[in-house]
């Protein structure tokens, strides 16, 4: 019977075929016991510290400018754009920006790929069209008015925290970028301009820089920028601020400006300089620079700048966090002890511990309430202990790493730092029984008709996801396998909520929608596990609504590969090639919805096994990871790790697979 024989030639070659996988993994793993990767993909990022630079009056050395260079010519498209991702089509914002900053590393205006770009922005329109961050940065070089942009004001900051538009109730990625926005908007921070602008002055613009009136640009946004819809709400807020801005008492906006700083400061101090991210932290150096140039500020800022750069295979990309080694790390391990590689792999596997040990934050930051900060003693951020910011999913998947070798480890993570990480996720649950990213969703969905950036989805509060909440309820359920009786009754109330939030959330087709991976098989990976943690039995409906999804989307070779355009259409649209990631996902639902044995999972396995390459990993692919709807962002380890991982847990659950 062909499907039976099928079925033991994949149980057959599971054995090598995971060997080689986590043999590779452990070969990848950092010195100080963490797995990270390159994690470039937006193309508004490494501008911004070339502007940040320009700024600071700082020359960049070779071999990294050169390597920037390599990098910003890699990102110039067929079409002769830069898009706001590697992968996506020309847009203003970045074509200005990647334009501006190659110019500033010293490629001459006459060069074949400036002259590209340049058509590109003048049959675009020039960047008056560009979205605001980019207007934003153009003025802070002198290559762009400060009357064009909408007012970005300093004031909201000074308004009482009851305010439903406060600052403090936003995301805090929002908020922490459009805190120095504000300042460097409230100070019409400039950079004197040289030869140099005037010269980009010529090149950027269709038309002599005197003759541009901004002020009639405040709204003008090219289509390849506008990814929002138009909203009367945003546009009523816009007016009201430019009359504001009008009769803005100066005494009062230096206040505002005052207290803005004392927030970039705290932010700098409690996160090492790192900052939140990398947009925050190249615009908080940008601020040092104008107020204290070449002071310890904005030293600092640059050595951990520095962190973010990160020399790829294309050139030297800004990375879009510090490192991604909390998350890699605590996947990488939950991959190989599922591999059953924990004896082999003794020695890999305690250093990785130590090094999630290492990297839990130990502390609140202090007067966190004053600055809209959450406790973080017990949290995991997604790369190190020195940047301070947990978040919810990386914390769970933190402890559910940590736990999985505490009884190895010599030196285990204390029980009580086990159970303050247990209960800073009880504490960050939503009403709605979901988790957020880094906090309790603080505002109002409405909020989202302010959203001034004119790219960037679901950007102004912090929304539950699948992701963090199953993350959560994986979490919370080791911990209470690990110290049964504790926390018992917050455990199980927040339980049952979550599991209702993940019902909730699942389509009528049987997915869950992602909002950080591309997309179904991501966000179903999640939700069905989720429900696992909160004890859903395998028979459950939603578990077997999951399956028809998976099974209903699969491909004719095994694979599932999902575009991209999932993300923006929120439907899952096939791409035209299988992904060995979306795979391992949809794999890993399976196992975990009950149907390991089945013939979908079969035929996924053989897919895997097909695209695994002799050096133990799988090609790369198209780029699997996502922000806010829009923005394709590069986990290298993905292809490493998760389908060694759905491979392991498929081993574990194949009938007659010897070990
Ligand atoms: C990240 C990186 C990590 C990621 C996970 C932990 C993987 C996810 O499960 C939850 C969301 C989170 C924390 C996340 C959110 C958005 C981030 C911070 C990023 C994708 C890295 C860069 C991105 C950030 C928003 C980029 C700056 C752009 C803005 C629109 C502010």
């Amino acid at each position: 019977m062909p499907a039976r024989t099928a079925t033991r030639g994949v149980a057959d070659a599971l054995p090598t075929a995971l060997a080689r996988g986590v043999a590779r993994l452990v070969a990848l793993q950092g010195p100080d016991g963490s797995w990270r990767g390159d994690y470039g993909g937006p193309m508004f990022l490494l501008p911004m510290y070339v502007a940040a630079c320009h700024v600071a009056g700082r020359a960049i050395p070779e071999p990294r400018r050169e390597g920037m260079v390599r990098y910003l010519r890699h990102a110039v498209g067929p079409d002769g754009g830069v898009g706001l991702h590697i992968e996506a089509g020309g847009c203003v914002f970045t074509t200005a920006l990647a334009y501006v900053a190659l110019r500033l590393l010293g490629v001459a205006a006459d060069d074949g790929d400036l002259a590209r770009l340049r058509r590109w922005l003048h049959d675009h329109g020039s960047p008056l069209g560009a979205a605001p961050w980019g207007k934003l940065v153009l003025a802070v070089l002198d290559l762009y008015g400060y009357e064009g942009l909408q007012p970005i004001l300093p004031e909201l900051w000074l308004l009482p925290t009851a305010v439903p538009f406060h600052p403090s109730r936003l995301w805090c990625h929002c908020r922490q970028v459009y805190l120095p926005m504000a300042w460097l908007y409230g100070a019409r921070a400039r950079r004197p301009a040289d030869e140099l602008t005037h010269a980009l002055r010529r090149e950027l613009y269709d038309r002599p820089w005197d003759e541009i009136r901004f002020r009639d640009h405040r709204g003008t946004l090219a289509a390849t920028d506008r990814q929002l819809p138009t909203s009367p709400v945003l546009d009523a807020a816009n007016a009201v601020m430019a009359a504001y801005e009008r009769i803005c008492p100066t005494r009062l906006r230096r206040r505002a400006l005052a207290a803005l700083l004392e927030h970039i400061d705290y932010e700098d101090r409690v996160t090492s300089f790192i900052r939140i991210g990398p947009v925050n932290a190249a615009l908080n150096t940008m601020v040092h620079s104008f107020r204290d140039p070449g002071g310890e500020a904005e030293r600092r800022s640059f050595a951990a700048l520095d962190g973010y750069l990160f020399e790829g295979d294309a050139g030297v990309v800004m990375n879009g966090y510090n490192s991604t080694a909390l998350w890699d790390t605590a996947f990488a391990v939950q991959a190989i002890v599922a591999a059953g590689a924990l004896v082999p792999y003794r020695a890999a596997l305690l250093r990785a511990h130590e090094y999630i040990r290492e990297n839990q934050v130990v502390e609140d930051p202090p007067e966190h309430r004053r600055f809209f900060r959450d406790p973080a003693r017990g949290g995991w951020p997604f790369s190190d202990r020195a940047h301070g910011w947990p978040i919810s999913d990386c914390t769970a998947e933190g402890l559910k790493a940590a736990l999985l070798l505490e009884r190895e480890a010599p030196d285990p993570v204390p029980p009580d730092l086990l159970q303050a990480a247990a209960r800073l996720i009880l504490g960050w649950q939503d009403p709605s029984g979901g988790w957020a990213t880094y906090e309790r969703c603080r505002g109002g969905a409405w909020l989202e008709r302010l959203n001034p950036s004119g790219l960037f989805s679901d950007i102004m509060v912090d929304y539950p996801c699948v992701e963090c909440t199953s993350a959560c309820l994986q979490g919370l359920a080791a911990v209470q396998r690990r110290f049964p009786g504790r926390l018992e009754g917050p455990i199980a109330r927040a339980t049952a909520a979550g599991e209702r939030f993940l019902r909730g959330a699942q389509r009528p087709d049987g997915s869950w929608e992602g909002s950080w991976g591309v997309c179904f098989t991501y966000g179903t990976w999640f939700g069905v596990s989720g429900l696992r943690a909160a004890s859903a039995a395998a028979g459950d409906a939603a578990l077997r609504r999951a399956c028809e999804f998976l099974t209903s989307t699969q491909r004719d070779d095994g694979g599932w590969g999902e575009h991209f355009s999932s993300c923006t259409e929120r439907r899952y649209v096939p791409d035209d090639d299988g992904h060995a990631v979306n795979t391992a996902w949809a794999l890993l639902a399976l196992v975990r919805a009950g149907a390991g044995d089945s013939e979908a999972a079969r035929r996924a396995a053989a897919f895997l096994l097909e695209r695994q390459q002799d050096d133990g990993e799988w090609p790369r692919e198209p780029l699997c990871g996502v922000f806010n709807k829009t923005t394709l962002i590069n986990y290298d380890n993905y292809r490493r790790y998760f389908p060694v991982w759905a491979l392991a847990e498929l081993a574990q659950v194949t009938a007659g697979f010897a070990t």
